[in-house]
C-alpha cells in the first residue's frame, strides 16, 4: 500500500454571488468555475472556502468615500486600494456562496475583509499583513503542507492568497482553469500568473488534478 507524502487541501477563493454574473462586483465567466469547484472537492484531504465578507460602509466600496468613482485608487495608509462596487455585504444574498457549489464538503469557511478600515485580498493576512485570518495555523494543525487554489479572482484574491502562501512555506498550487479575473486592466490575469510562476507557484490544470490523484488510488 502506498502512503501518502502529506495531506493535501483544496482552498476555493470567494466563489460567492457577487463576483458571478448578475452580483454587483461582478466577473467574467465567474459562474463557469462552480461544477469544476465541485468535481475536485473530492480529490482533496482538506476543503476550506473563503468568503469576502464586508461590512456595510466599508473602506474599498466607492460609495463610502464622497467625489470618489468606482475604479479610482487611493492612498489608504501608504498602501494603494481600488474602489470597488459594494459587494460581499455580510449576510446579504450578495455575499452567499454560488447556489450550486457543493458546501457538504467544506471542512472550513474563512471570513476575510470584516475589518471596516482595511481590506484583505489573501485568504491569510489582511492587506497591510497587520492581522492573520487563522488560516496557516489551520492548515499547519492540519498536517497539510501543499495546497491547491481555485477560485475568483484570479488578479486579486486568488493571487494574494497565493503570494501569502509562498511566503508562509506552503508548496502552492493554481488550478488556473478553475479561476477568473477581474481584468480591470487588459493583461492583469496573464501577468498575474506570470508573476504567481517567477514566486513558486505551479500554475496547473484541472485535467493534471485528476489525472495525479488517479495515480494514488
Ligand atoms: C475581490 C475585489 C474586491 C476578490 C474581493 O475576491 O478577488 N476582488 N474584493
Ligand atoms: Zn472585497
Amino acid at each position: 500500500m502506498q502512503t501518502k507524502k502529506h495531506k493535501t487541501a483544496l482552498i476555493l477563493v470567494d466563489i460567492q454571488n457577487d463576483f458571478c454574473p448578475g452580483g454587483s462586483l461582478a466577473v467574467p465567466e465567474g459562474d463557469a468555475i462552480v461544477s469544476i469547484a465541485n468535481a475536485l472537492q473530492a480529490k482533496f484531504d482538506l476543503v476550506i472556502a473563503t468568503q469576502d465578507w464586508h461590512p456595510e460602509n466599508h473602506m474599498s466600496f466607492a460609495s463610502t468615500h464622497a467625489g470618489h468613482q468606482v475604479g479610482d485608487i487611493i492612498d489608504a495608509d501608504g498602501i494603494q486600494q481600488v474602489l470597488w462596487p459594494s459587494h460581499c455585504i455580510q449576510g446579504t444574498q450578495g455575499a452567499k456562496f454560488h447556489p450550486q457549489l457543493d458546501v457538504s464538503r467544506i471542512h472550513k469557511i474563512i471570513h476575510k475583509g470584516t475589518d471596516r478600515y482595511i481590506d484583505s485580498y489573501s485568504a491569510f493576512f489582511d492587506n497591510a499583513h497587520l492581522r492573520s485570518t487563522g488560516l496557516a495555523d489551520y492548515l499547519r494543525e492540519q498536517g497539510v503542507k501543499e495546497i491547491y487554489l481555485l477560485g475568483l479572482a484570479t488578479d486579486y484574491c486568488v493571487k494574494y492568497s497565493c503570494l501569502d502562501a509562498i511566503h508562509l512555506g506552503f508548496q502552492v498550487n493554481l488550478i488556473r482553469d478553475a479561476c477568473r479575473g477581474i481584468e480591470l486592466q487588459s493583461g492583469d490575469i496573464a501577468n498575474a500568473l506570470a508573476e504567481l510562476q517567477v514566486a513558486g507557484v505551479k500554475i496547473i490544470t484541472s485535467k493534471e488534478v485528476v489525472a495525479n490523484s488517479a495515480c494514488h488510488e
